[in-house]
């Protein structure tokens, strides 16, 4: 296999670990914990792996332990940072007992239950450390819910000897693997479950757990285009840009890269639902700036839309909400011809959704109908928002034109980041967070533990005083809405609006929106001054300063 210089120089890269970790280590366990909300309903659907404390690694005990075996499984949409997760767990397994041994299923949790797993050995490791991507073994979205899956992974299981799985995925795929934790706990299975948080969304994360692995570099990597693509504009000045970030929901992502480029707009989807705002307010808001740039000579600019927003529309968000519970109920609705399917959700709709769904483009208004992903929800990456709001701005430009309100010409480029990177070379941050996550996955499986999510916290310090240990994942549980039914899952961490990030990025946009107050962050830099290479996101910088 050929490799670029860049993987031959970076496979040579140790990743820093946590002092704590670095030799043998203590438990030290905190109070016992809640979960954030509907408490009762999350303790009685979880009695074996309810109100568990924290829990703190330190320095100390012994490094005698017994030879353990090890599943591994990547789930969901690639995080730049996950081999390293891997390599972390191998290196950390090993330090405990050499004879140790990792199994990798593959492409997700399919391969658990479908008994498609690989040996990870020391050559496959080293292959593929401080490398992006996730094809050490593959990911996948199956989703592993049912007491049939859980059986026949058992049985793979067994026959391997292992004693503990790590699952190594977003909000969903941990929340299954703490009902699978509970379910191997309740029949004795011993088996233990420990997950760790990936993606590249920024939204799983809370109190105890600072940020998922591969928002760093997905989000550096993103920024570095949208420098591009603003030096391009301000050479040219002739284009709009307007630029999808991938995110799901939330709008980490769009909010992380405007802290790091300074766009003349961002919009936010929290703040869209937080103050009503309709489509038409979006556009408006849009278009207003477009204009007052124009009234100074510039035709040019950048727009950062989340590709959540469309949810985050309250209007809009009530139409999917009730286009989610008319097609769990309804699986004949695809074979309905394509040609009939929107009269057919016209037809079954309450009046006022039916009103909006009967006035969105076409092409939106299928995008809405799509097949939800196996955890129920819309794929939000598929609905071209982009294109949306820049035709309907060009059309509201139009009408302003004709009432001698803009002088301006509009001409609108589209793009949408996220597929880039998503497995883009993990950065420093990445690469040393996740291989310490991955090296606390194993010290958590030494100790016992189950249903516990690996957690290494106070990052925006040197790694060395970084704090490694485990959070119980009942503790981010709440019961919300899936496929038609209340489930409990994990608490989705959306940008908050006092949040530092989101006041720091509020306090400056009129500025930005006005002047080209453009910052051209560059590529990644792997080796260098550490003000280059080390940093963390503004977001994590800003949340840490409180
Ligand atoms: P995860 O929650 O699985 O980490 O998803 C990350 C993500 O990249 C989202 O930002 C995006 O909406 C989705 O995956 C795209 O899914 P797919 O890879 O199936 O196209």
């Amino acid at each position: 296999m050929t490799k670029s210089a860049l993987q031959i120089a970076r496979a040579a890269y140790q990743p820093k670990l946590p002092k704590a970790l670095k030799g043998a280590v203590k438990v030290e366990e905190g109070a016992p914990t809640q979960s954030v909300a509907d408490q009762e309903a999350i303790k009685a659907l979880f009695p074996n792996t309810y109100g568990m404390p924290l829990i703190k690694f330190v320095e100390g005990g012994a490094m005698d332990y017994p030879a353990i075996n090890v599943g591994v499984i990547l789930s969901g949409g690639q995080a730049p940072g996950g081999h390293n997760v891997i390599s972390g767990l191998f290196d950390g397994i090993k330090a405990l007992n050499k004879k140790s041994r990792l199994f990798g299923f593959i492409l997700g949790p399919g391969g658990l239950v479908d008994h498609n797993y690989k040996e990870l050995t020391a050559d496959i490791i080293d292959e593929y450390r401080n490398t992006g991507g996730f094809d050490i073994i593959g990911s996948g979205r199956t989703k592993l819910e049912k007491e049939d899956q859980f059986e026949k992974g058992l049985e793979i299981i067994k026959e391997l000897g292992i004693n503990a799985l790590v699952i190594i995925g977003g909000d969903d795929s941990n929340t299954n693997a703490c009902v699978l934790a509970e379910y191997y706990a309740a029949k004795k299975c011993g088996v233990q479950v420990i997950g760790c948080p990936k993606t590249i969304d920024g939204d799983l994360k809370n109190e105890m757990i600072e940020t998922s692995f591969g928002f760093d570099t997905a989000c550096k990597v993103y920024s570095e285009v949208i420098g591009n693509i603003q030096r391009d504009c301000n050479s040219s000045r002739k284009y709009w840009h307007f630029i999808k970030l991938m995110g799901r929901s939330a709008s980490h992502i769009a909010l992380e890269c405007a802290l790091q480029t300074q766009p003349n707009i961002c919009i936010v989807s929290e703040e869209v639902e937080a103050n009503n705002m309709s489509l038409d307010d979006v556009v408006t808001y849009i278009a207003q700036a477009v204009a007052n740039r124009a009234a100074q000579g510039n035709n040019f600019g950048t727009v950062l839309i989340p590709e959540g927003l469309i949810e985050f529309i309250p209007a809009m968000k009530k139409l999917i909400a009730e286009l989610n519970d008319l097609l769990a109920a309804n699986k004949e609705f695809a074979m309905i011809k394509k040609s009939a399917q929107r009269e057919w959700v016209i037809s079954k709709l309450s009046e006022e959704n039916a009103a909006i769904y009967a006035s969105l483009p076409e092409g939106v208004a299928r995008q809405l109908t799509l097949d939800r992903d196996p955890h129920g929800n819309v794929q939000v990456s598929l609905i071209e928002t982009e294109k949306l709001l820049s035709d309907m701005v060009a059309v509201k430009l139009a009408q302003w034109k004709e009432e001698g309100k803009y002088v301006g010409k509009f001409a609108a480029q589209h793009h949408f980041f996220g597929y880039e990177g998503r497995c883009a070379a993990p950065s420093n941050y990445d690469a040393d967070y996740c291989y310490a996550l991955g090296y606390t996955a194993s010290m958590l499986i030494a100790n016992g533990k189950t249903g516990y999510m690996s957690s290494v916290r106070n990052t925006t310090a040197p790694a060395e005083e970084w704090i490694a240990g485990g959070v119980p994942i009942t503790m981010m549980m709440n019961m919300e809405r899936r496929h038609g039914e209340m489930k409990p899952v994990i608490q989705k961490a959306l940008v908050k609006l006092d949040g530092a990030p989101f006041k720091a990025f509020a306090a400056k946009r009129d500025e930005w929106a006005l002047e080209t107050a453009y910052v051209y962050p560059g590529p990644i830099q792997y080796f260098g001054p550490t003000e280059v290479c080390d940093q963390p996101t503004k977001t994590l910088a800003l949340e840490q300063s409180k």
